[in-house]
């Protein structure tokens, strides 16, 4: 199977991760929905990153969709991303709407700054939109000084992965934005997964 798009894209980013942790073999072909939008759209007509392309020639989209059908590949290999027992599940999916909130409102402060012409940039909605990212990531901060994420290569899941790799891509598409001082223990959890193989393999400038 192929996975489409770049690695500086967070949703990118967690489906190579997991794949990578899945021990699922897939060809990345790295592929930017804005400087080469039509060859994105000769693979998925939508332009949208991540797309996987199966091995019978399906092309989904939306990396928790992605996931959903990179654990049903990996059934039976002894390896999930996701708890089975209903509260760890529970929090697992807080956590990793938290995170997913963070990299919507990242994205979305990015294309503000980035795609408009700066006469038809909105403050008001950027102050909103930083509000609550960073209300995103304070409860990530109370959740993880609470009850530590595992971040070895055994352990991780997909709570912890996603955490991580929406961390690193706030830090890095908005510096000024995020104080990593504020946040301790995801700065500490966050340096820990980054060293892992599966990280490593599916890492970005
Ligand atoms: N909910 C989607 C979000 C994916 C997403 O918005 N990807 C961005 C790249 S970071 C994209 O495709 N942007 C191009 C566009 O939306 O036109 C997911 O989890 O995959």
């Amino acid at each position: 199977m192929q996975l489409i798009g770049t690695l500086d894209s967070p949703y990118v980013r967690r489906v190579a991760v997991s794949l990578n942790l899945l021990g699922l073999p897939y060809e990345h072909k790295s592929v930017s929905v804005f400087s080469a939008f039509d060859e994105f759209r000769a693979i998925n007509p939508v332009v949208k990153a991540p797309s996987l392309v199966c091995d019978n020639g399906t092309v989904l989209m939306d990396s928790t969709l992605i996931l959903d059908y990179a654990e049903a590949l990996a059934a039976g290999s002894g390896r999930t991303l996701m708890p089975t027992a209903l509260p760890e599940r529970a929090q697992a999916l807080r956590l990793i709407g938290l995170a997913l909130a963070a990299c919507e409102k990242t994205v979305q402060i990015v294309y503000e700054r980035k795609l408009r012409p700066a006469e038809k940039i909105h403050e008001p909605w950027i102050d909103r939109v930083t509000s609550q990212l960073l209300a995103a990531y304070g409860e990530l901060e109370t959740a993880l000084g609470q009850t530590p994420l595992a971040a070895t290569e055994e352990s991780i899941d997909q709570a912890g992965l996603t955490v991580a790799v929406a961390w690193r891509f706030t830090l890095h598409m908005l510096p000024n934005s995020v104080i990593p001082d504020n946040f301790p223990a995801l700065r500490e959890f966050s340096r820990q997964a980054e060293t892992l193989p599966a990280f490593q393999a599916a890492n970005f400038s």
